[in-house]
């Protein structure tokens, strides 16, 4: 009988999952992930024997620990619990569940609070990067409640502003792996990029759809869940990223123009389910993908270039505003968002062996 892992359940951006101190958690990673596959009730399609959500946006794992680096407060390791295969992996970032570490930081007492607003400065294991997040604090204790909505969540939250610098090249060791803003897939225009997540981004009417259409309509639509796939196992090498058939990444973006006054519309699978919205450095990636010249996204894309560019990415259900700076070459060098996010639970979550 498992005596209980302390843990706290939060919700980060538009994704929701357990939060870990890393210590809470068993240091061999095969033993860690058997645990994280138990906790979460994985591999099952309904996860009814955890706590997932039976998606993958709901059955995610931060593990935090002070950081000994002299340019950040903590150390983050994101791990996707896939829902219905055994596999847990750290070969992406979130930029949602990161929403979260910041507050959970402080609530361990990992971060001392600073009253008003505390900057928690992020080392993000999976890409070896820095983010900054900024969390309310009032009477030394994380503020939740607060006038901020982000879409893809009902009602409205505290703030918590994240800043991502030198994003570019995160998994991939190029923004542009291949080195072309567009390649040709199985006949179709794709850029390939990673500004902080590895996505593949194409036109929507080149893969048979408006771009419009919702979720339910994209994942009932075989063949385009076929085409797709064929598309990313290709793209995995020619990305760097070896094979990745078992893999969350590349992620895979159908763009379209925009019809809600944003900068483009986009539909992303990530990669076998469709996004409820679209993940916070995914859409950092396609934006910078829309501001490319020569990229298939860029001519569908309404922006007007500048230092300094506001890009409302349109999803599913609405839309992520996504800041991107400029360099003198014309080369992204920042981006930055807005996210929210919520404590949820806190307690122990217990893990017995099930005989799988
Ligand atoms: O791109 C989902 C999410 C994500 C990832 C996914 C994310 C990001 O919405 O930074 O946040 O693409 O698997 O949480």
């Amino acid at each position: 009988m498992s005596k209980g892992i302390e843990c706290m359940w939060m919700r980060g951006g538009t994704s929701k999952g357990a939060y870990f101190l890393a210590d809470a958690l068993p240091s061999d990673e095969q033993v860690r992930a058997d645990t994280l596959l138990r906790v979460m009730g994985s591999p099952d399609a309904r996860q009814i024997d955890g706590m997932g959500g039976a998606d993958p946006l709901t059955s995610k794992v931060a593990v935090v620990q002070k950081s000994e680096r002299d340019d950040a407060d903590v150390d983050y390791l994101f791990l996707q619990v896939f829902v219905d295969q055994a596999i847990v992996t750290d070969a992406q970032n979130c930029g949602n569940i990161l929403a979260g570490v910041g507050p959970f930081a402080i609530e361990r007492g990992l971060v001392e609070p600073v009253e008003g607003e505390t900057e928690v400065r992020i080392f993000m294991q999976n890409t070896g990067q820095i983010s900054v997040a900024r969390v309310q604090v009032k009477d030394g204790e994380v503020v939740y409640e607060g006038n901020a909505r982000i879409d893809g969540v009902p009602g409205f939250s505290a703030p918590v502003p994240i800043t991502f610098k030198d994003t570019a090249g995160s998994s991939c060791g190029a923004l542009l792996p291949t080195g072309n803003a567009v390649d040709v897939i199985d006949g179709i225009e794709v850029t390939m990029i990673d500004n902080g997540m590895p996505c593949v981004v194409m036109r929507a009417s080149d893969m048979g759809i408006s771009g419009t259409e919702t979720r339910e309509e994209l994942e009932n639509n075989a063949e385009l869940r076929a085409k797709l796939e064929s598309i990313r196992l290709q793209a995995g090498p020619l990305m760097n990223l070896g094979d990745v058939k078992d893999k969350s990444v590349p992620k895979m973006t159908m763009v379209s123009e925009p019809t809600n006054g944003g900068a483009i519309s986009t539909r992303t699978f990530i990669p076998h389910r469709c996004h409820a919205s679209i993940g916070v450095l995914g859409a950092v990636s396609v934006a910078t993908a829309a501001v490319l010249k020569g990229s298939p996204a860029n001519v569908l894309a309404t922006y007007e270039s500048a230092a300094q560019m506001t890009l409302d990415v349109e999803h599913p259900t609405g839309c992520m505003t996504v800041v991107l700076d400029q360099n003198s070459q014309g080369e992204v060098d920042s981006a930055a968002l807005l996210r929210t996010a919520r404590k949820l639970f806190d307690g122990k979550v217990f893990v017995h062996a099930n005989g799988l």
